[in-house]
């Protein structure tokens, strides 16, 4: 069947996603103050190949050309992240003016453009200062956190409508604060659980910040979501993935609904009451007008007695014989309609969007050409199963492609190439992949089939 953006109805908002880290580069420049990623990549052995994203797609200075190439395939919304550190060098304190000018570039030619701009607060790159005096771990963060908010909205809110809080809280606490593969490279249930609390707070009040300086602001914030399944029938099994599902789906979403934390479907995080003070509960509660479900793939859970706290561990897709990514995740696209279903049925809920979905293949051009017909058919695969929830009634109200250009993938470096246009990391060239026509095809009227131009 012919999918076409049209079935979903003419106010579905569709846009691409991308994050401050993973494209501007420039790390190093115009009094930018360095995050936790430019000290963690630059570190040996802790990314694939040891690259790191001092260059990235240089999108600092390439931004003007990258914007007009989005125009040309038809795009209409643009999700991007502010780097912290680029307008709050040291994370509170001095603004850095020549940062709040880049992103006041960056958001006019938007608009100049026909491109909304939606903005990512934070994604991942904390202020390498903040760091130094605990980062997550320390309560503190919640002052830093609000001023660095109120800055940015005081900034650009006369112009943007569309903010997200955070991105991913569990990625960058879990990967970050408990097993160390992300920066900032720390480990253990302690430093996981003080994190997890101060990033819901914050979460909370970055929102609340935004509502007072810009009442009329569109506010949501986002979750990475998988699907997760028992891998067998047992009674163990279906525990272990229901605890699974709890903590990948649930445990951030909760608190923000005024439901507090799992704490019964998952004693484990019992432990975060260390960290919360008296009136913590009512604070961790916020009206987000949206939420961004972020999906990849699904996870298979088995009983694990060896696993330490959760006694539950996913069984790699590698090992199951399915269709996998250049990640090692499963290609599985009813996940996305699971996911979508499972956050509906929240009544909290207002409103959802799709905030990141996409997929990494080892892309390589010829004769001048991407064919990733693997990323079309992916594509095809989970924007029909987005339409399977729409049509039932799901609140979904809009898919951002992850990503607009191929970037850097945290600690697997670009080797995994995720975008719709191809970047040749060593003179930063631009290929437009056939994914990238596909989906201009699908936003544009039918049969009018039209070709941006390949190359710049
Ligand atoms: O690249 C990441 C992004 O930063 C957060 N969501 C998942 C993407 C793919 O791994």
């Amino acid at each position: 069947m012919n999918l076409h953006s049209k079935d979903f109805g003419k106010d579905f908002i569709w846009g691409v996603s991308s994050s401050a880290y993973q494209t501007e580069g420039a790390h190093d420049v115009d009094l930018k103050g360095f995050s936790i990623w430019d000290e963690f990549s630059n570190q040996k052995k802790k990314i694939a190949k040891n690259h790191n994203g001092n260059v990235a797609c240089h999108f600092y200075h390439h931004y003007s050309d990258d914007l007009k190439l989005m125009q040309s395939m038809g795009i209409k919304n643009f999700r991007f992240s502010i780097s912290w550190a680029r307008i709050l060098p040291n994370g509170h304190g001095v603004v850095n003016l020549k940062g709040v000018d880049f992103y006041n570039r960056l958001i006019n030619h938007c608009l100049e453009l026909g491109i909304t701009p939606w903005i990512t607060l934070y994604h991942w790159d904390l202020p390498l200062e903040l760091e130094k005096k605990g980062g997550w771990t320390n309560r503190d963060i919640v002052r830093w956190f609000t001023e660095y908010v109120s800055v940015c909205v005081k900034s650009f809110g006369d112009r943007v409508k569309n903010w997200m809080v955070l991105n991913e809280p569990l990625v960058f606490t879990g990967a970050g604060y408990f097993l160390g593969i992300h920066a900032p490279g720390k480990k253990g249930l302690s430093n996981f659980l003080a994190a997890v609390h101060h990033v819901t707070l914050c979460q909370a009040e970055g929102a609340r910040v935004i509502r007072n300086l810009l009442p009329d602001a569109n506010i949501g914030t986002t979750f990475s979501s998988s699907h997760v399944d028992p891998y067998t029938n047992s009674e163990k099994d279906i525990e272990a993935a229901r605890k699974v599902d709890v903590l990948l789906n649930r445990l951030f979403i909760e608190p923000a609904l005024g439901m507090s934390y799992p704490f019964k479907k998952m004693p484990l995080i019992n432990r975060i009451e260390k960290y919360m003070k008296a009136d913590d509960e009512k604070l961790l509660v916020f009206d987000f007008d949206f939420i961004g479900v972020q999906n990849y793939t699904r996870e298979v859970v088995k009983h694990s007695l060896f696993t330490p706290f959760f006694k539950a561990s996913i069984v790699k897709a590698e090992k199951r014989n399915v269709p996998l990514t250049a990640m090692n995740w499963e290609i599985y696209p009813e996940g996305i309609y699971h996911v979508l279903k499972l956050y509906n049925e929240y009544p909290g809920i207002k409103k959802i969007y799709i905030t990141e979905n996409g997929a990494a293949f080892h892309d390589e051009p010829v004769n001048g050409k991407v064919n990733d017909l693997k990323r079309i058919n992916f594509y095809k695969g989970y924007l029909q199963q987005v339409l399977r929830a729409k049509q039932e009634g799901v609140k979904v109200e809009g898919y951002f492609s992850w990503s607009f250009t191929d970037n850097f993938e945290w600690a697997e470096g670009y080797s995994p190439r995720f975008g719709l246009v191809y970047v040749d990391f060593e003179n930063q060239q631009r290929i437009i992949k056939e994914s990238a026509y596909w989906f201009k095809n699908f936003l544009t009227v039918p049969h009018k089939v039209t070709k941006p131009h390949s190359v710049w």
